[in-house]
């Protein structure tokens, strides 16, 4: 059941350096959200430091993105923020929240990586608000509401022992966390043994929050980055009541096998729509941005219906 389950647009990629006004060589690995009738894209693209900034792109239909003059986020050149962007800004994930969107970002420097956390209204003026985590953490997407008055995050620690998993933290006020817990675990000889990382924030269904992660697998000829779903409980976030057994996207178009980046397709964005599909945001070999379409109920149905969780017994 799972052949094209995620339906790629016919015109991908859909955003390419050559999109951009200003000079980068990448535009990979974007959040983007509904803002009013408008999609916002924030993209990260290589400079040629080898260090990243985050662009902004607009779109009326989600698939053909207008590129904005200026970079949105660059390394704050001041603050508290500076020593820790020094080697630049990545992989941003948006949620909506309480009327404004929570930007969450990995901050890279001699100190390691970390996520810092800012929030905007318009997409015009962005604050900075935190640096949520100590090294080294990647991968932070929020949730959209809050649990028994708390705020929740998944996240992607690194650690030399364990095999790099998935956590769940809380917050009162999105500047401190805790109350961490690792909730899921790579799976050993599958799709996703090397490591896993949440990939756009959780979608709310009525079947329970459905969070697309990564999963990566090594070859002898390097590492493969696909695309999984799991899906969380309603009211406990921490539960995971199902993990689709395989993979939803793997690389398969030329500017997904060969870029930057070999063999990845990498999301940190999703859409959710009215008419019951998703609309999936990924970049290609971290090089160029592509997008599909998926029916929601067919990512629950990959979680609850072909579950790695039932077929362990
Ligand atoms: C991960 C991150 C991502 C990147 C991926 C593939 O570790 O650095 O930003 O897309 O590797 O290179």
């Amino acid at each position: 059941m799972t052949a094209n389950i995620v339906r790629r647009y016919a015109h991908n990629p859909i955003l390419t350096k050559a999109d951009v006004p200003y000079p980068v060589e990448t535009v990979h690995n974007a959040a983007v959200v509904k803002h009013g009738d408008k999609y916002i894209m924030l993209f990260r693209s290589h400079l040629r430091t080898g260090r990243s900034i985050i662009g902004l792109a607009r779109s009326s239909d989600g698939f053909h993105f207008a590129v904005d003059p200026k970079p949105f986020l660059v390394p704050a050149p001041d603050s508290h923020f500076a020593p820790y962007e020094e080697f630049g800004v990545e992989d941003p994930r948006i949620t909506s929240l309480e009327g404004e969107y929570i930007i969450t970002y990995s901050a890279y420097s001699r100190n390691g990586v970390r996520i810092a956390l800012a929030r905007t209204k318009d997409f015009c003026e962005v604050e900075r608000v935190s640096l949520i985590t100590e090294s080294d953490y990647r991968n932070v997407v929020i949730f959209p509401e809050k649990f028994d008055g708390l705020y929740a995050r998944l996240d992607r620690p690194h650690s030399e022992i364990a095999p790099w998993s998935i956590w769940i933290s809380y917050s009162p006020d999105l500047r401190f966390w805790g109350e961490s817990q690792l909730i899921m675990r790579p799976e050993p000889y599958h799709w996703d043994e090397m490591k896993i990382g949440p990939a756009a924030p959780p979608i709310k269904t009525d079947s329970g929050w459905l969070s697309i992660y990564h999963g990566v697998f090594r070859t002898m000829d390097g590492s493969v980055y696909r695309l999984g779903v799991a899906l969380h409980d309603l009211q406990d976030p921490a539960k995971v009541i199902g993990v689709g057994d395989a993979w939803i996207l793997q690389p398969e178009d030329p500017w997904e096998i060969i870029g930057y980046v070999h063999n990845v397709v990498f999301s940190c964005g999703a859409v959710p729509e009215p008419d019951g599909t998703v609309k999936i945001y990924w970049g290609g070999a971290d090089t160029v941005m592509c997008v599909g379409e998926a029916n929601i109920s067919d990512l629950i149905a990959l979680c609850l219906e072909h579950s790695r969780l039932a077929t362990q017994g």
